[in-house]
């Protein structure tokens, strides 16, 4: 039998969420359902809402930065019980396809295709409300109450972690620490150049102070969020509204040729161009974690490349989130991991628009919604 569940559901593009009651099927075979606790607000959920993600489907609950606990398991469902509490993943990890087996990524396939599309993997949704179908987004739909996953779509994490914190490990200060870790595997003593002091910039920062940076330079065109960049370990903060000549330039100049590693965290096609081009000749890497729009395509002379800089991305940070995820609960847990810092705002689910607003106008850092 179905069970009503709230959630903020995305009409339309561009439009305010609704906080309807929709009604959620059962999870089936494989399947998983979970109360959310706590969701953090991405801005990834919304760029999806502003209509410039290919992948858009409305009507759909947005959300994938969740924490909650299992309420019911599908027949076959083995690695996980009722009561465990768990954080969505929207980068599966089933262990068994060509991709989780390579040993060379994270992306695994198993459900991508179906998840494209917001659907679960049997090519239906759990969601309905009035009688139509509402979509999953990106396989978690963490804007509501109630949400059903794959099993593989789920990392078991500690009872003791406060959801409404570790939440933020489900995509943004995961994706912060990983890409340096283990996209870059920036080293000792490398200097480090991060785009955009978001909640993924500010994670990158962390995890450059992790693996020791010499220099971490943090750059971000809303100078309120240098503060809390500098809390983190940024050696230097930059507003390349400061400086009439462009950015990579201006980087350049200060670190002796350029830097060893940059993160584009922002989105911006431009910005990534400028985070290739502030990199050292002859082995400078720069990682994209930012995601563009529908139609955007990055653009630098070859000769970059060419002579020597590498261009790369990364997705969830690289990595494998029922392995690994936990390991960073552990981290949070631990204090090596500071994620109130990230916390800013917390609300009520009835109030998540204003967490939209706060971020589109540069004053949260992450929103926390309760459920
Ligand atoms: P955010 O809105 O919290 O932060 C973005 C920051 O970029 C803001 O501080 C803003 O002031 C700054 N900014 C905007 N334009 C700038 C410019 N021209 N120069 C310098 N700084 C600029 O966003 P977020 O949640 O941190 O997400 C950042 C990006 O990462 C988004 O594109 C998001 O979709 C993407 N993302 C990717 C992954 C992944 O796995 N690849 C995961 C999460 C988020
Ligand atoms: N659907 C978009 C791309 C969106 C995108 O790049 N998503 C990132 C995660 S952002 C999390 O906040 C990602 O991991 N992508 C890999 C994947 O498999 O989705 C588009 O352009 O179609
Ligand atoms: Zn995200």
């Amino acid at each position: 039998m179905s069970i009503k569940s709230r959630a903020a559901v995305a009409f339309a593009a561009n439009q305010p969420l609704q906080i309807v009651e929709v009604d959620v099927e059962p999870p089936k075979a494989g399947e998983v359902l979970v109360r959310i606790v706590a969701s953090g607000v991405c801005h990834t959920d919304a760029f999806t809402l502003s209509g410039d993600d290919p992948e858009g489907i409305f009507p759909s609950i947005l959300g994938h930065e969740g924490g909650g606990i299992v309420e019911a398991i599908g027949e076959g469902v083995t690695s996980l019980a009722v009561g465990d509490h768990v954080i969505p993943l929207y980068t599966a990890e089933c262990r068994e396809c060509k991709f989780c087996k390579s040993g060379k990524t994270n992306l695994c396939q198993a459900v991508r295709a179906t998840q494209g599309k917001g659907l679960m993997p049997d090519g239906t949704s759990r969601f309905s409300y009035n009688g139509q179908p509402i979509y999953h987004y990106m396989g978690c739909s963490t804007f509501s109450e109630y949400t059903v996953l794959p099993e593989i779509s789920l990392a078991k994490i500690a009872k003791e972690a406060p959801l409404e914190k570790v939440c933020l490990l489900g995509c943004g200060v995961t994706t912060g620490i990983g890409a340096v870790l283990n996209t870059a595997k920036v080293e000792e003593g490398a200097t480090v150049a991060i785009f955009g002091l978001g909640g993924i910039g500010l994670a990158a920062i962390i995890g450059a102070k992790m693996v020791k940076a010499s220099r971490i330079i943090a750059i971000d065109i809303n100078p309120a969020k240098f503060e809390i960049a500098r809390q983190l370990g940024a050696t230097d903060c930059v507003n390349p509204k400061d400086f009439a000549k462009p950015i990579q330039e201006v980087i350049v100049e200060m670190t002796d040729g350029g830097v060893d590693y940059s993160f584009e965290c922002v989105g911006n096609v431009n910005l990534m161009r400028a985070a290739l081009e502030c990199c050292h000749k002859g082995w400078g890497e720069s990682t994209i974690i930012g995601v563009a729009g529908a139609g955007q395509e990055i653009s630098t002379r070859p000769f970059q490349l060419v002579t020597g800089r590498v261009w790369r991305g990364s997705a969830f940070g690289g990595v494998k989130g029922r392995t690994e995820l936990p390991g960073y609960v552990e981290k949070a847990q631990k204090g090596e991991i500071p994620l109130d810092t990230f916390i800013t705002h917390t609300m009520p689910l009835e109030e998540i628009n204003r967490a939209f607003d706060l971020m589109h106008e540069g004053k949260s850092i992450r929103t926390v919604i309760h459920f």
